[in-house]
């Protein structure tokens, strides 16, 4: 497909056109400084930096070729609305997070300055008319996890009708319940947008295509246990990214194939750096596309990262819908269990993501830890200390960053993970 079928596709999406093709020139520098100047890649990569190349182009046509046979597309912004609904009623799920600085100027007419940068980069991708896959959606869903966003949906709303789900904020029974009666909201909202009744045949269709795909990532968090590390980590958070746009079938095939060829680097002692390079694991806010800056700043450091403790990460793929259930009833019980479980430090207390962060650390033979939150971002910053407190407990050292998406800190981040990286060699 030609740029210029991209761009009359781009056009009818009212998307501002000249902006546009200066985010991906800059996207592209950056891609190639990033991925394609590294060594030792997998062949499996090549599906990466070719989903990553048509992000904006085939993917997006796809969507449209589906919008034009009757499917509607539903954006979202928290691992915590269930895909499973969504897919049940044959309708196609992706991410609208953003990890660009573009469009955040505007974004500030709309929220605070004080907001993170995760948030003003998607309203500011929709003011700034860049992003298509807002563009493409049929609904919008937001959810109540941080005030920032919560906030943010209000704002988001007035030019982008957001569709909120209520996510509690405590693990205890009655939110529970009330997390139940949110999936049924929801999904009553979805048969209303696609025309289409959820079956118990339909939905167990959903939970076996999303488990499949959460296995496919899970053998990936597992095969980083090996030493030397056979994938950087800057590739398989891209892997992690691109589950949230890519069509989850051929996602989920193409993951198997390239744990496939892990599996043989792995038996052949084959990796990206040298074993005795320090293993590093990234834990707390999601790391949206294209913010790449502290994994890159990372293994430009001297160290390898062996796994990602955020929701584009094993946050995502670690517990899987029990698929026992023969009812639509127990599908929605299974559902709403397997998404309590999700360790945001948006819930009061969460003990578990501290335990689920100790014992990844361990079964990747993580030698420390970089916590990664956002600036503004309080729910992370707060457990950051906690996180800190905790692995100090259990020998393991810890270095806390926070940043945002601005390349400004770039140097001042190098010297502090360098000087980290020293203290482990
Ligand atoms: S389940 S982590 S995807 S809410 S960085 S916007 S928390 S101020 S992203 Fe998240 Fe769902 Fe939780 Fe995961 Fe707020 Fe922090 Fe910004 Fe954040």
């Amino acid at each position: 497909m030609s740029e210029s079928t991209h761009h009359e596709m781009w056009e009818k999406l009212n998307m501002d056109l000249e902006a546009h093709d200066g985010l991906l020139e800059v996207l592209g520098k950056f891609y190639g400084d990033i991925y394609l100047s590294q060594e030792n890649r997998l062949k499996g990569a090549e599906y990466l930096d070719f989903v990553l190349s048509e992000v904006h182009g085939l993917r997006i046509k796809e969507l449209q070729d589906a919008k034009a046979q009757g499917r509607k597309v539903v954006g979202t912004f928290c691992v915590f609305v269930p895909e499973e609904i969504t897919l049940a009623a044959d309708a196609i799920h992706v991410g609208l997070c953003a990890g660009a600085e573009a469009g955040s100027e505007l974004a500030e007419q709309l929220v605070p300055r004080n907001t993170c940068a995760l948030i003003k980069s998607f309203i500011g991708f929709k003011m700034a008319k860049l992003c298509p896959y807002i563009e493409s959606s049929d609904m919008i869903v937001g959810e109540t996890t941080c005030d920032g966003k919560k906030k943010a949906y209000e704002a988001f709303n007035e030019i982008a009708p957001t569709y909120v789900m209520e996510v509690p904020q405590t693990k205890s029974e009655a939110a529970r319940e009330l997390w139940k009666s949110e999936i049924l909201r929801y999904m009553k909202a979805v048969e209303e947008l696609t025309g289409v009744t959820i079956t118990a045949e339909k939905l167990k269709e959903g939970i076996r295509i999303i488990n499949g795909k959460r296995r496919a990532l899970q053998r990936l968090t597992f095969l980083r246990a090996a030493s030397p590390a056979p994938i950087s980590g800057r590739d398989a958070l891209l892997v992690n990214q691109i589950s949230f746009y890519d069509d989850p079938v051929r996602f989920t095939a193409k993951i198997n194939e390239l744990c496939d060829e892990l599996e043989t680097r792995i038996e052949t002692g084959e990796g990206v750096a040298p074993a005795n390079t320090p293993r590093l694991m990234l834990s707390g806010c999601p790391m949206a596309v294209p913010n790449w800056k502290l994994p890159y700043v990372v293994e430009s450091s001297g160290a390898v990262i062996v796994g990602e403790e955020s929701c584009i990460g094993t946050r995502n793929s670690r517990d899987l819908v029990d698929e026992s259930g023969a009812t639509l009833e127990a599908m929605i019980d299974a559902i709403a269990d397997r998404y309590m479980k999700i360790d945001c430090a948006c819930f009061t207390p969460n003990q578990e993501r501290l335990d689920n962060i100790t014992s990844l650390a361990k079964d990747l033979k993580a030698d420390g830890v970089i916590h990664y939150s956002l600036l503004f971002c309080q729910p992370y910053t707060h457990e950051s200390m906690k996180v800190d407190k905790r692995l100090q407990a259990e020998g393991i050292p810890m270095l806390s960053i926070e940043t945002d998406y601005s390349m400004e800190d770039v140097e001042q981040l190098k010297t502090r993970i360098e000087a980290f990286v020293e203290t482990l060699a």
